[in-house]
């Protein structure tokens, strides 16, 4: 995968970036993707099903359980090149947003000062009755816990399908994705929305639209450049074409 002279000069040159990952930029940390194959207790379960507040009302402990596993792995992995690439960016480029569709909180791991989670984080809980956070709670043994001010049961602070999004974060995203010189969408598969929309608004507002992916997506027909291989080894690359540094 070679990267182009031109797209390298737009990054050097560019007032404006925004940024939108997905699962796809914490593959290479070890963190399966939201299409990779669920294993274990989850095998048979798509995670379009179990992220769902249906799904927990349902099956409460298995959508507990199902966090907990990944709230896990996700604390014994590590950020990878292509974190810390995004975070040496955001200290290059005079105006540098970057949005995730990620809950596992790895970019401000990597040195990401401010990170749009436009899905909220994991490692956050909140009471599903009164959507309020809880960091703290008594472990009775009982799973899900409960909310110590009401009662109510204990669910973690990600926004699941068919819920709203949070208004702040979508629409400083929104602003953002219609205000930048160069839109980089790195390793989401843009079936999500309204997250998915984010690039296109950034194309109609004029913006160059870069795509980093291994494999093909629907956006990948409306960028510019197309970097067709994994995060950690394009952005890594990208980044010593800069001169940006190198971990
Ligand atoms: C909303 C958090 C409105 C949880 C996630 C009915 C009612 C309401 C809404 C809807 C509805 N029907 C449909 C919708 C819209 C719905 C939606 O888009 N559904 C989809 C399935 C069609 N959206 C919503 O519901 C949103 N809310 O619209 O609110 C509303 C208003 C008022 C009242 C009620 C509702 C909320 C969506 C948020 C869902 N939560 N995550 C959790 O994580 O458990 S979404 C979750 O899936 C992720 O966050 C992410 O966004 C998405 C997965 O996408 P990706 O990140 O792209 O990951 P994926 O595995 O798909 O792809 C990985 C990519 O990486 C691939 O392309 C692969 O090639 C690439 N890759 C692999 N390796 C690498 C790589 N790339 C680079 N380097 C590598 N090494």
């Amino acid at each position: 995968m070679s990267i182009p002279d031109a797209l390298v000069e737009q990054v050097r040159k560019a007032g404006r970036v925004t940024v939108l990952t997905g699962a796809g930029v914490s593959a290479e940390s070890g963190v399966p993707t939201f299409r990779d194959a669920q294993t274990g207790l989850w095998a048979n379960f798509k995670p379009e099903d179990l992220a769902t507040p249906r799904a927990f009302l349902k099956h409460p402990k298995l959508v507990w359980d199902w966090y907990a596993w990944r709230r896990q792995l996700v604390a014994d992995v590590q950020p990878n090149p292509a974190h810390f690439a995004l975070a040496e960016f955001a200290r290059r480029i005079p105006r540098f947003t970057l949005i995730t569709q990620n809950v596992d909180g790895l970019h401000q791991r990597a040195g990401s000062g401010e990170v749009i989670e436009l899905h909220g984080n994991l490692q956050r809980t909140k009471c599903f009755d009164e959507n309020l956070p809880v960091e703290k709670w008594t472990d009775t043994g009982e799973v899900p816990p409960h909310c110590p001010r009401c009662g109510g049961l204990l669910r973690p602070d990600v926004v699941w399908f068919e819920e709203a999004m949070p208004e702040a974060e979508t629409a400083a995203a929104f602003a953002a994705s219609r205000d930048c010189d160069m839109f980089l969408c790195i390793g989401t598969s843009a079936l999500v929305y309204p997250a998915a929309a984010l690039p296109i608004e950034a194309v109609k507002s004029g913006a160059t639209l870069v795509e980093i992916n291994p494999s093909v997506t629907p956006l990948s027909s409306e960028a510019d450049f197309v970097l067709r291989g994994p995060a950690g080894v394009v952005l890594v690359k990208l980044r010593e074409l800069l001169g940006w540094g190198g971990d």
